[in-house]
């Protein structure tokens, strides 16, 4: 007979996680569990499934050292139910005890399961996070729009990082607009740190290749961080070498280079190896002492304070129901070309390959070619949201719905975004090197090798406009549309509806 269980899930790797505090060393056991459903509730990216359960496997030795007992079934273990629920149940058998402490999961689907455990679950906040829930709502209560930018100034007066007393340092809030600059000639900054897989993580890869080797994605060459002590290094690393000119080239996209100025930090943070201030703190320090300017800073940090914390906020406020979302009736299947089938779109082939080869893509590259083809193209975007979910070492779904079905497919009806995120090949061929060498003709609107983007652009303007025409940062898009005459833009219609038909019947396109 023990006293408690205490679940440590695999996107709770923290030492100071929540439901840890309090707990007795003599007396309770930590549950730790590999297992298969969380693998493949959506088909994970091997490398995503590797560095969880790698990162599991090294807290749980940390744990160990520690005093700890830890209950830990590995993904074969011959017992292993291969569910959370399960494994709960079967550890509060072995230990005969029906008391459980959990930190709540970060997806509505995990709670659910919780809640319906018979065990006595005592369910703790999650307060890894700088805004708790109830200062979100507070936040939220009676605005008619909930804006990224304002909830963010809050965040900013309640950390207090890049302030002046209770004005922002330098004297705006966001320099934004400092950081549009197209893709650079040369980058000076080699990537993210990369770490040669020690004997638990090849262990743990083995095992991977074996279990989830069908996956989309590769799991070799994996170089992720896997414990606090790697996960500090990489960010050190970043701050010293990559910082100072990711404002400047955050927007950028290069066909050669998967990384620019981005840190790869998003799957260490959202998995626990580190702490949203910690690392702030460490970017606001390089600004102090003079090694990287003002708009490098402020753009990372509104990243982290601003963004993160605000997608996690509006996931609980919108509830269950948010990653279903499809407000505007977007019913088309997610074509094979998402799975690494080939097409002629170089930006689109691109974006996927890397995101084959790293279960990484920055951020420009997720919302402006993977995410603007899905929405110009009518993708339904809960088959969308599943593929992101699934492909990126990053996403769990607190932070990967709202993005998704949010931000990108504007299928929550504008919660998140006052406009859609829809562009025309123009766009990406400003802010990236992809349309070189492509197939298709970013100059050519209609008829031979036009641009995809180009009509499909138009197609979704034109049969959304009964729900964007009045809105006022779009006018200037349907003015254009409208001045166009009749005969072109029945052709643009008409080539579009000809595409979409050819990638529904899976045709190359
Ligand atoms: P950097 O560009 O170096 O940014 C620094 C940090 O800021 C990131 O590590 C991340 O923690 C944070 N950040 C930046 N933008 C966001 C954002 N919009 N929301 C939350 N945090 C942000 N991020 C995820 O962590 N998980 C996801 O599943 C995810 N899905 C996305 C899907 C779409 C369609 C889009 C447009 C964005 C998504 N993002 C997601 C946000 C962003 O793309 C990633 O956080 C970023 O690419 C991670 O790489 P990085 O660490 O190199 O980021
Ligand atoms: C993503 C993931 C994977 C692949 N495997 C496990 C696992 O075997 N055991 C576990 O506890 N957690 C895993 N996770 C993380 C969970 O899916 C995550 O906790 C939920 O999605 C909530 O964010
Ligand atoms: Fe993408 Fe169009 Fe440029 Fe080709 S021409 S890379 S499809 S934007």
């Amino acid at each position: 007979m023990v006293g408690r269980l205490i679940l440590i899930l695999g996107d709770q790797l923290s030492e100071d996680i929540a439901a840890l505090r309090e707990a007795d060393k003599d007396a309770d056991v930590i549950v730790m569990a590999e297992v298969g459903e969380e693998g493949s509730y959506v088909p994970h990216h091997p490398k995503k499934i590797a560095l969880v359960l790698a990162a599991m496997r090294k807290f749980a030795a940390r744990l160990r050292e520690a005093g700890w007992q830890v209950a830990y079934s590995e993904l074969d273990d011959t017992e292993n139910t291969q569910s959370i629920a399960g494994e709960l149940l079967r550890r509060a058998d072995q230990f005969e005890t029906a008391q459980m402490v959990a930190t709540r999961p970060g997806e509505f689907r995990l709670i659910a399961a919780l809640e319906d455990c018979p065990l006595d679950v005592e369910m703790r906040e999650d307060d890894r996070f700088i805004a708790s829930h109830a200062e979100f709502e507070a936040w939220a209560e009676g605005r008619k729009a909930l804006r990224m930018e304002y909830f963010y100034r809050e965040m900013r007066r309640k950390t207090g990082l890049l302030m002046e007393g209770d004005q922002p340092a330098g004297g705006k809030w966001n320099y934004d607009h400092d950081n549009r600059k197209p893709a650079p000639d040369e980058v000076d900054f080699s990537g993210p740190m990369q770490f040669t897989p020690d004997a638990v993580v090849e262990e743990v890869l083995e095992l991977v290749e074996a279990r989830f080797g069908t996956h989309f994605g590769d799991l070799r060459p994996f170089w992720f961080a896997t414990d606090q002590g790697q996960a500090r290094r990489a960010l050190a690393h970043f701050v010293r070498h990559g910082l100072a000119r990711f404002g400047d080239y955050q927007d950028a996209m290069l066909a050669d280079n998967q990384f620019l100025y981005h840190a790869l930090v998003s799957p260490y943070l959202n998995i626990g190896l580190l702490d949203p201030m910690e690392v702030c703190r460490a970017v606001e320090d390089a600004w102090k002492a003079g090694d990287v300017p003002i708009n490098a800073a402020e753009g990372f940090i509104r990243q982290v304070i601003g963004w993160r914390e605000y997608v996690r906020g509006i996931y609980f406020h919108e509830g269950p129901d948010y990653a279903t979302r499809n407000g505007l009736n977007h019913q088309r299947k997610l074509p094979d070309f998402f799975w690494g089938a080939e097409t002629r779109m170089r930006c689109v082939s691109k974006a996927v390959a890397q995101t084959g080869e790293l279960a990484y893509a920055h951020h420009i590259q997720r919302l402006m070619v993977t995410g603007n083809f899905a929405l110009l193209a009518g993708l339904n975007p809960a088959e969308v949201s599943e593929w992101y979910l699934a492909v990126y070492a990053d996403a769990f779904e607190w932070v990967e719905a709202p993005n998704v079905v949010g931000m990108s497919q504007f299928a929550d009806g504008g919660v998140i975004a006052s406009k859609p995120y829809v562009s025309s090949g123009a766009y990406i061929n400003r802010m990236s090197d992809y349309c070189k060498g492509c197939h298709y003709r970013v100059s050519v609107k209609t008829g031979e090798g036009a641009c995809p983007f180009n009509l499909l652009y138009w197609h979704f303007l034109d049969r959304h406009r009964d729900r964007f025409s009045n809105n006022a940062r779009m006018g200037n898009m349907y003015r254009t549309w409208d001045r166009m005459d009749d005969e072109k833009r029945a052709t643009v219609l008409a080539e579009a509806e000809a595409f979409l038909e050819r990638m529904g019947r899976g045709e190359t396109v």
